[in-house]
């Protein structure tokens, strides 16, 4: 029998506070952020200025207080974060998801939280350096690796990368392609300008010369996945510039080096333009893309998350179908945990432990100590549920297996799913 079948199963009352250690002594891999590696320069954001000014917390300013956007805009960075804790910390109660954030980030750094200036943080920031504070920030967060996200095609991120960015274990690269798919008429001559043979229709030559593009940018950055972010009006297989450079340049890139494709599907893009990043909607999307993407291209592996609350169970259904599809994340206005609960109760239910169930999504270097910090709490009782009804049903857990089960949850999947180095001998095996 097992080794980790014989160990004593943990007793009922004591399921709880066993999945909260084993959670806490698990460090997870954050598998998608918008972090930059210090040797990218000040892509990077952190500190309390960057943290107010998340667009999350843009959005709510305009809800509780009579700026306009476009004087809110105008202002310089420290106003605008001033303008905000003014009247979303100051005026108002912090209790939305992202304001109790902020709050939770000053405490875990031994900050006032109730204070109705900034000063005290930005001392306490400004006495930081990057690397230790990138230290200290994953400790807290209790994580061991971030996931950023690299556009090649961005005017300030490509030339670092040209230049020779030098790699940094506590990141990995991922090659974004959201001008490549979803912007080509905007940037099909910036590959021109790099060499490239493109051309506004995405001929069969052009293609083959993103082919290239992507190749070469494959070897410079190491990414542990491509990804794109689509929008609810997605479809696949679609006679468009979009379809045609998935289906004939990156699926067969990522399949060339055995890369996972991360879809993020649901957006409707700059529903209200005047609030720049915070104008973003979500939508419903017609899944059955995804069901043409698993059946058309069964050598590509899929990680995939959907905006709409309506499409989870969908996407949980289609998990089951097809093997080569990895579920992930409680993405941006589902990152609640009221929602984060319902999904992962269903994924629970449907899936077993085979799908990713978060990521932090941090812009801001600091947001990785809060949105870590709430998923071990939503988590913990929703795991120690699952537990017992498997006690209730007769097989009581034991600690091996809940640390089994939350070091898959939250590293091995994804680990496998990209080749990362320590699990690389198990590739081929199921989830
Ligand atoms: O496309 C994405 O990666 C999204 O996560 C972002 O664009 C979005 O602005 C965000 O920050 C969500 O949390
Ligand atoms: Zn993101």
């Amino acid at each position: 029998m097992s080794a980790i079948l014989q160990e004593p199963s943990v007793a009922a009352a004591d399921i709880l506070s066993v999945v909260e250690q084993e959670l806490q002594s698990t460090p997870f891999i954050d598998v998608h952020t918008h972090l930059f590696q210090p040797s990218l320069g000040e892509l990077g954001l952190w500190g309390i200025d960057e943290l107010i000014t998340y667009h999350y917390l843009e959005a709510e300013l305009f809800r509780s207080s009579k700026i306009q956007p476009a004087e809110y805009f105008a202002m310089e960075k420290r106003q605008k974060a001033d303008a905000i804790w003014q009247a979303l910390f100051v005026e108002n109660t912090p209790v939305s998801e992202a304001t109790r954030g902020v709050i939770a980030v000053l405490k875990a750094f031994g900050l006032s939280t109730s204070r109705s200036d900034l000063r005290e943080a930005r001392d306490f920031f400004a006495s930081q350096t990057i690397d230790g504070h990138i230290d200290r920030v994953f400790e807290l967060g209790g994580i061991s690796e971030a996931v950023m996200t690299n556009d090649p095609l961005d005017p300030a991120e490509a030339p670092r990368w040209e230049n020779g960015a030098g790699p940094d274990p506590r990141f990995h690269a991922v090659l974004r392609l959201d001008r490549i798919l979803n912007k080509w008429s905007d940037h099909w001559r910036v590959l021109q300008s790099k060499g490239y043979e493109t051309d506004e229709t995405a001929s069969e030559r052009a293609i083959s010369e993103t082919r290239r593009f992507l190749a070469d940018w494959v070897k410079r950055m190491k990414p542990v996945y491509m990804a794109v972010s689509l929008p609810d009006s997605f479809q696949f297989p679609e006679d468009s510039l979009r379809g045609r450079l998935l289906e004939h340049a990156v699926l067969p890139a990522c399949r060339e080096f055995d890369l996972p494709l991360s879809l993020m599907i649901g957006v409707r893009y700059l529903v209200n333009p005047a609030l720049k990043l915070a104008g973003d909607a979500a939508g419903k999307a017609d899944l059955r893309a995804v069901e043409r993407l698993c059946v058309d291209h069964p050598g590509n592996r899929y990680l995939i998350s959907v905006l709409s609350r309506e499409n989870q169970h969908e996407l949980c259904v289609y998990a089951r179908k097809f093997s080569n599809l990895l579920p992930f994340g409680c993405w941006w206005f589902l990152n609640n945990p009221s929602i984060v609960e319902e999904m992962t109760r269903e994924r629970l239910e449907m899936l077993g432990t085979s799908f990713i169930p978060q990521h932090s999504d941090a812009r801001v270097l600091d947001q990785v100590v809060y949105k870590w910090r709430n998923t071990r709490r939503t988590m913990a009782p929703i795991l120690a549920n699952a537990y017992k009804l498997l006690a209730d049903d007769g097989r009581a857990p034991t600690r091996p297996e809940i640390r089994r089960d939350i070091t898959r949850l939250f590293r091995s999947n994804f680990e496998r799913w990209v080749n990362l180095p320590d699990a690389r001998t198990n590739r081929g095996s199921s989830l």
